[in-house]
C-alpha cells in the first residue's frame, strides 16, 4: 500500500485523515507539533502509523524527522499539506502584526519548503500532493485579511505546480472547504470556546470527517484523472452581498 505523509495531524481534518487512509490499508506518517496527540493516534491506529513531533516551520527539525523515517514510510506517494491556522478575527488596521507573521510562516512558507523537499520523491513515484486551502481564497469577508490572502496562496501555488508537473504524473489537487468544526475557531480566538461553540451551532458545519473522506477519494482516484481545485460548503452555508459603507 502506498505511503502518506500528513502534516497537521494531532487535531481535526488531519487526525481524522490519518484514520480515514491508514483504515484503508495505507501507511500514514502523521505529524505536529503536540507529540502526546501523535503517540495516542498511532497507539490508537497500530503499525500503519509513524508519527514525528515537530513545528512545520522549523525546517531542521523537519529534515531530522525525514531522516528518521523506516521503510516504508520513507517513500511517500502522497503529501497532504494540512497544518495551518487562522489567528484573529480583527480588521487589518487593528490586526496583530505577530499572528500575521505566524499565518504567513505557517500556511505559506512552511507548506513550500515541505513541498518543495519532498517533490523530487514525488516525482519519482508518481505521486500527490493535496493542499488545505479554504473558501476564504476565494470569498473575501471581516477579518480574514491575512488568513484569505494564504488560502489564495495555497491555491495559486497548487495550480502553478500543476503546470510545472505536467508530464511527471504527479497529481495536485487544492481542497477548498467552507466551514469544518474542529480546533480551528478555538485556535483563532485563543481558546474561546464560547466563540467556537456559537459560530458552529445550528449551521450543521461540515466535520474533520467530511472532509478526510473527500481527501481520500481524490487520492484514490484513477491515475489518468486530476482534481483541479473543489470548494466545498456545509448547505447552511452560502454568499453575502457587499457591503456598503455610507456617507
Ligand atoms: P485544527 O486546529 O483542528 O488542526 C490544525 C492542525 O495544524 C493541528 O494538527 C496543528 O497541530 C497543526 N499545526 C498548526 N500549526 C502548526 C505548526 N506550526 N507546526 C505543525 N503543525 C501545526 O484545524 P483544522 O483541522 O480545521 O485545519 C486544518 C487545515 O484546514 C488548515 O490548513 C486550515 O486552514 C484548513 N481549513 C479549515 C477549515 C475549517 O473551517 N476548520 C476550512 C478550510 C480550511 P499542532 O498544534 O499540534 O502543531
Ligand atoms: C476556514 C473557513 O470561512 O472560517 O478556512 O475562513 S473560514
Amino acid at each position: 500500500m502506498p505511503t502518506a505523509f500528513i502534516t497537521g495531524a494531532t487535531a481535526g481534518i488531519g487526525a481524522a485523515t490519518v484514520r480515514e487512509l491508514a483504515g484503508s490499508g495505507w501507511h500514514v506518517v502523521a505529524t505536529g507539533r503536540r507529540a502526546d496527540r501523535l503517540d495516542a493516534l498511532a497507539a490508537e491506529i497500530g503499525d500503519l502509523v509513524h508519527v514525528a513531533a515537530f513545528d512545520v516551520r522549523d525546517e531542521a527539525a523537519f529534515e531530522a524527522a525525514l531522516a528518521a523515517l523506516p521503510a516504508p514510510f520513507s517513500d511517500i506517494d502522497l503529501l497532504v499539506n494540512n497544518a495551518g491556522l487562522a489567528l484573529g478575527t480583527a480588521p487589518a488596521q487593528s490586526a496583530d502584526l505577530d499572528q500575521w507573521r505566524t499565518m504567513i510562516d505557517t500556511n505559506i512558507t512552511a507548506l513550500a519548503t515541505v513541498t518543495h523537499r519532498l517533490l523530487p520523491g514525488l516525482v519519482a513515484r508518481k505521486g500527490a500532493i493535496i493542499n488545505l486551502s479554504s473558501v476564504a481564497a476565494t470569498y473575501p469577508y471581516t477579518g480574514g485579511n491575512v488568513y484569505g490572502g494564504t488560502k489564495a496562496f495555497v491555491h495559486q501555488f497548487s495550480l502553478g505546480l500543476r503546470s510545472d508537473l505536467a508530464g511527471t504524473g504527479v497529481r495536485v489537487t487544492s481542497i477548498e472547504p467552507g466551514m469544518v468544526e474542529t480546533e480551528f475557531t478555538l485556535v483563532r480566538t485563543g481558546g474561546n470556546q464560547a466563540a467556537s461553540d456559537t459560530l458552529y451551532g445550528g449551521a450543521e458545519p461540515m466535520t474533520a470527517e467530511d472532509i478526510a473522506a473527500t481527501i481520500a477519494w481524490v487520492a484514490t482516484l484513477p491515475p489518468h484523472l486530476n482534481i483541479n481545485t473543489l470548494e466545498l460548503m456545509p448547505v447552511r452555508q452560502s454568499f453575502a452581498g457587499f457591503q456598503v459603507s455610507r456617507a
